[in-house]
């Protein structure tokens, strides 16, 4: 074995987007593509020689070879240990976890999320840094800025490591110990929940379904939910990992998750449905014929957090992404809690998290999770709802109709337009932007709009400042109209819009969203002109 030194050229696309660099999997496999990124991160993080790295994916296409590759060229740059998850298997949270249990340097996950697997899909790579959370723009940046100077790469020349079984082995100066993928996380969920309360909840006649999604969260879920909170065999639908999801689009939503949200609104149906995404971060929470909004679920989540025994110290804060309604804005108020607004992406989080400002943080795009680690987390956000489920004894849609009654309704919806051409997309933003003189004190939908900008976020821990993070268009009454362009996809572009309204009135929380907000969304359209200049009259996806 010796360590090989590889003259490369770069790739001017290696710019990571809002969660790490996500690409084709053909593109990965171009010669040299996987290995540039991975050395251009190893030489924007710093001296690590002799320090562990964290290693595992969702289980997707080419996880397997990308981390042979990472393995070998850790080895040859220096890491004196890499902690890798069985199979290659560690999802987001779990990753993130292992990173900070273990004191590891930092972690390369491997994902594309909710993105399609398979040969012709996606792949991706995200590096996180010692906090277990995603690297923030800094070093994203720096990452990209080496990527486009790199002329070589470091890599042990080995055999591939055996990562099937738990065992650990010796790469040329570096340990790589393939570990439980679900042992220390479980752990963890079982520190911040009552799981005794919610074991007596699923074995009295309770029933729940939970769908992986043929993604990673299925080991977790089974050995968490079947066997040690006691569901029945088989609560867990598509629990077992595979290389291309099924064929699916692992995105734990109303569209993509047809496949429980019609055994939710079945006759007979469960009490309660969940599902994960690809990577394990994501979730959705559904009752019997009742969707749970992720935006309502954030602020659900705080103003019930003590009922689950790792928040009844109290929160810090809440933390939600400025696209995400202001639901939890009001929980935060009423508990007496600050609430920050982040730019879209987990990353933005971090600083929050570490300084001891939030507890909860949430994002639109059905990510929750809280300061146990430093991403969002799925399995955790259900067993948070099992939880609340277990103390408070009442169905999900009654939960939720109480929190509504206390708090106040807030209407909110996602139309997502996908596939879109980069300057058609650009020019609708564009189209905003130039209105942004001429919209405050003019009527759209019945409210008058106060305020229009794109937004800038300042970070209240490190000063740092992030522009561009979505155009807004903001009413006296405070209603929302946000755009922006998706940094997660790998072909064209998409375009997002945000719309949100609130309803304090009890007698009117009954409306289906897209018809409370059909003036809200008419306005969008026409401001921003998208039907003419994307050639599109209807969204791809609605969330
Ligand atoms: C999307 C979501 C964002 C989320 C990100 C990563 O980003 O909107 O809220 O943090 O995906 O989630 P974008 O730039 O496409 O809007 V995951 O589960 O894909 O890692
Ligand atoms: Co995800």
């Amino acid at each position: 074995m010796s360590a090989n030194t590889v003259a490369t050229s770069f790739f001017d696309d290696q710019e990571p987007g809002t969660s790490g660099l996500r690409k084709k999997v053909r593109i990965f496999q171009q010669p040299h593509y996987l290995e540039n990124f991975v050395q251009s991160v190893f030489d924007s993080i710093g001296d690590f020689s002799g320090q562990t790295l964290v290693v595992g994916g969702d289980g997707r296409y080419y996880n397997r070879h990308a981390i042979q590759i990472i393995l070998k060229m850790a080895a040859a740059n220096g890491f004196g240990r890499v902690l890798v998850g069985q199979g290659g298997i560690l999802s987001t949270p779990a990753a993130s976890h292992i990173i900070r249990k273990y004191k590891a340097f930092g972690g390369l996950i491997l994902s594309a999320s909710h993105n399609p697997a398979g040969p012709d899909e996606d792949f991706g790579i995200k590096y996180n840094i010692g906090n277990g959370g995603p690297a923030p723009e800094q070093v994203t940046g720096a990452i990209f800025a080496c990527s486009k100077e790199i002329s070589e790469y470091k890599i042990l020349k080995a055999d591939d490591v055996p990562l099937d079984k738990i065992t650990s082995a010796q790469l040329g100066g570096m340990q790589v110990e393939v570990i439980n993928p679900v042992a220390d996380y479980a752990a963890l969920m079982q520190s911040l929940f009552d799981f005794d309360a919610i074991r007596e909840l699923l074995t009295s006649g309770f029933t729940i379904a939970f769908d992986a999604m043929h993604a990673v969260t299925g080991p977790y879920a089974m050995h968490i939910i079947e066997e040690m909170l006691g569901a029945p065999d088989g609560t867990v639908k598509n629990g077992v990992p595979k290389e291309d999801f099924g064929g699916g689009h692992p995105d734990p939503n109303l569209t993509y998750a047809h496949e429980l949200v019609d055994i939710l609104y079945a006759d007979n149906a469960p009490d309660f449905g969940a599902a994960s995404d690809g990577d394990g971060d994501r979730n959705m929470i559904l009752g019997r014929r009742f969707f749970v909004t992720p935006s309502d679920s954030l602020a659900i989540l705080a103003a019930n957090a003590n009922c689950a025994p790792g928040y009844q110290g109290g929160l810090a804060g809440i933390a939600r992404s400025m696209p995400t309604s202001a639901a939890a804005d009001r929980v935060a108020e009423a508990m007496g809690l600050e609430c920050y607004e982040t730019p879209t992406g987990w990353k933005f989080f971090g600083n929050l998290m570490d300084a001891g400002k939030v507890t909860l943080c949430g994002e639109e795009s059905f990510g929750t999770g809280s300061n146990h680690v430093r991403e969002k987390d799925g399995l955790w956000a259900v067993l948070f709802w099992l939880n609340i489920l277990a103390v408070r004894k009442v169905s999900v849609e009654n939960v939720v109709r109480e929190h509504w009654r206390k708090f106040g309704r807030n209407y909110y919806s996602r139309h997502d337009y996908e596939g879109i051409d980069t300057g058609a997309a650009e020019a609708v933003l564009q189209q905003v932007r130039d209105q942004f003189p001429k919209l405050p004190g003019q009527t759209l939908a019945g409210r008058v709009v106060k305020h229009c900008d794109d937004f800038t976020y300042t970070d209240p821990v490190d000063g740092s400042v992030s522009c561009n993070q979505g155009v807004r268009v903001l009413f006296e009454d405070g209603s929302r109209i946000i755009l922006r362009l998706s940094g997660t996809g790998t072909s064209g572009a998409t375009i997002r819009i945000y719309l949100e309204s609130y309803e304090a009135d009890t007698l009117q929380h009954d409306m289906d969203a897209q018809d409370a907000l059909a003036g809200m969304i008419a306005a969008a359209n026409k401001i921003s002109r998208l039907h003419e200049l994307t050639g599109r009259d209807c969204p791809t996806v609605i969330t």
